[in-house]
């Protein structure tokens, strides 16, 4: 059991299925070491050269499942661990990849529960690549709209659009997937603390659910620049480049903004021009701002933008039942499954 201090302080990350491991493996090297990690997964190889501080088995065969659905049902096999796992934290944030089997379909278990435990949880999700084909992206859809009911802040990435940002065409396929996961664990790592610090009080969260119950999504986006007009820049490049396309900052209920500089360095004129910029861009978004500082920024400042409330539906398309059993676990990156 945590002390009580741990349970007023305690912010528990958790990594689902393959890529969500990897996703936490990349979150923990650059995230604040009073961050718990854990990471989960239903077949235990999958979980032998993780980094968390802890691990744990989504079910209890430890075996491969090849869908969505089984791996939800083995969740709800562990539920009750589950809820001795969750509770106590302030906040919980779900990292995982969707599209395959256990991650899209334990996830929505876990946030479920960190619901019935009354504690706000953010979800940070990356959809699959382009190449792994329309069944997948539907697979991930579908795990979207269910794991939307649970979640206080649902921010969707795009793995593509993370890959564009690597601005790298001769990776190799482990190198592309590596750089693709540094790319969303710095979102992860920065969107956390754009919450932390813009909702200091912790449960204000659910003012992100809309009328309709959910938060819709959330896109991400940041960038930096320096020297001269700094400030008004790096927010522009912000508000147009958000880490997953067909959604725009301009539909935001909610704009949350993080400011970055080296200490002393920010301005209150440049806190008031990003913020110009950004209520230009999200006109009718309530728009809340945060500060932070960073000394390795040295004169760089960051402007990151969370838009919350957005909608973006994905192609429906008729799933037939087989041909997701069917696809080879973990390709095309088998490697990275042990890492
Ligand atoms: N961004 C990112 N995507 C990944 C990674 N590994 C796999 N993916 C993609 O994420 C989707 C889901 O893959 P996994 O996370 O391995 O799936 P899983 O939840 O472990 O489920 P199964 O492998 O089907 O048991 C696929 O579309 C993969 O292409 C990763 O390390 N990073
Ligand atoms: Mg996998």
């Amino acid at each position: 059991m945590p002390s009580a201090t741990e349970q007023k302080t305690a912010i528990r990350a958790i990594g689902i299925g393959g890529g969500g491991v990897n996703l936490l493996t990349a979150f923990r090297v650059r995230a604040s070491p009073e961050i718990e990690c854990i990471a989960m997964h239903s077949v235990s190889d999958a979980l032998k050269n993780s980094n968390a501080h802890k691990t744990f088995l989504l079910g209890v065969s430890g075996e491969r499942i090849s869908r969505a659905s089984g791996a939800r049902v083995n969740a709800e096999h562990v539920q009750s661990d589950l809820r001795q796992i969750l509770s106590g934290s302030q906040l919980v944030l779900l990292l995982s990849a969707f599209g395959g089997a256990v991650g899209t379909g334990a996830s929505p278990v876990i946030a479920r529960t960190a619901k019935e435990l009354g504690i706000p949880t953010i979800a940070l999700i990356s959809m699959p690549f382009n190449w792994d084909g329309s069944i997948t992206q539907a697979v991930a859809a579908a795990g979207l709209e269910l794991l939307s009911k649970s979640v206080d802040l649902l921010v969707v990435l795009s793995s593509d659009t993370a890959m564009d940002m690597l601005g790298n065409e001769d990776l190799n396929m482990d190198e592309t997937v590596t750089g693709v996961n540094e790319v969303i664990a710095f979102a992860a790592a920065e969107a956390l603390k754009l919450v932390v610090a813009a909702a200091p009080s912790g449960p204000g969260y659910s003012r992100f659910h809309s009328t309709t119950g959910t938060a819709g999504i959330a896109l991400f986006s940041t960038a930096q620049a320096g020297g001269f007009g700094r400030a008004k820049i790096a927010a522009e490049q912000a508000v147009v480049c958000p880490l997953l396309e067909g959604v725009a900052l301009a539909e935001a209920q909610h704009a949350l903004v993080l400011i970055t500089t080296a200490p002393g360095s920010l301005t209150n004129t440049e806190s008031k021009l990003v913020m110009d910029v950004i209520r230009q861009a999200a006109p009718n978004a309530q728009c809340t701002f945060a500060t932070a500082t960073d000394p390795l920024l040295a004169e760089q400042i960051r402007v990151t933008v969370l838009g919350v409330g957005l909608k973006r539906t994905w192609e429906p398309i008729d799933c037939p039942p087989h041909s997701v059993a069917k696809r080879l676990p973990d390709a095309p990156f088998p490697s990275l499954a042990m890492q």
